[in-house]
């Protein structure tokens, strides 16, 4: 059911609900599988969404694990800049790459897959870190229509606050709806996208105003 206050020209972007980022994932974030049942309902009242997923080779370049003597959360320099060394997660194929089985995927009309380069990560659903390739998904949005996008997912100071960013300077409007967001335990991060959202012109949002 399309509620007043979400127009066809809306989309919703639900950002990396994956098994590894929930409890006891890879990659946990606390309360990440929280998420499911107020992104549920967001995916039933909007009339378009889209998902993403965190989709990495094996031996993935932002793995700590593939650079001797480096660990998770150490900040190592890439070809492209400053890049956070992470467990190994969301390897293709693996359960841990997988949505959570509870999200209502039904709807979504386009899955978008990311972070497939082995040497490069990709926070952002339309630019990879090095902020020069394109995942396409501007050019899509942009083609079907839409204009504005509501942001909810994992992990806030991450993939969500770099995506609700590129979608500022694709000219798209946004509105990151907070309370369907959950983050990586790194605080610095988190407050440093949070400021630079709100610097871009995104709304930051509580969901339970959409009802
Ligand atoms: C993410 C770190 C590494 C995210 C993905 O979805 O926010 N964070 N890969
Ligand atoms: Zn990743």
């Amino acid at each position: 059911m399309q509620k007043a206050g979400i127009a066809g020209t809306d989309v919703l972007l639900v950002v990396d609900v994956h098994n590894d980022f929930c409890t006891g994932g890879a990659l946990g974030v606390p309360g990440g599988e929280e998420l499911v049942r107020p992104i549920n309902r967001l995916l039933h009242v909007f009339p378009h969404s889209v998902l993403t997923q965190d989709w990495h080779p094996a031996g993935h370049a932002s793995f700590a694990s593939v650079h001797l003597g480096r660990r998770p959360h150490e900040t190592i320099e890439f070809a492209y800049g400053p890049q956070i060394l992470w467990p190994d997660h969301c390897v293709q194929g693996t359960v841990g790459a997988a949505f959570h089985p509870d999200l209502d995927t039904d709807r979504a009309e386009l899955v978008l897959r990311k972070g497939f380069h082995a040497g490069i990560d990709s926070y952002s659903a339309f630019f990879e870190n090095d902020r020069a390739t394109p995942t396409g998904l501007g050019g899509y949005l942009c083609e079907r229509g839409f204009q504005r996008i509501f942001l909810c997912g994992l992990a806030t100071g991450f993939c969500v606050a770099w995506s609700g960013l590129d979608a500022r300077r694709q000219g798209f409007e946004v509105a990151v709806l907070i309370d369907a967001c959950r983050a990586i335990d790194l605080h610095g991060p988190l407050q440093e996208a949070m400021k630079e959202l709100s610097a871009a012109g995104a709304e930051i949002e509580e969901s339970t105003a959409l009802f």
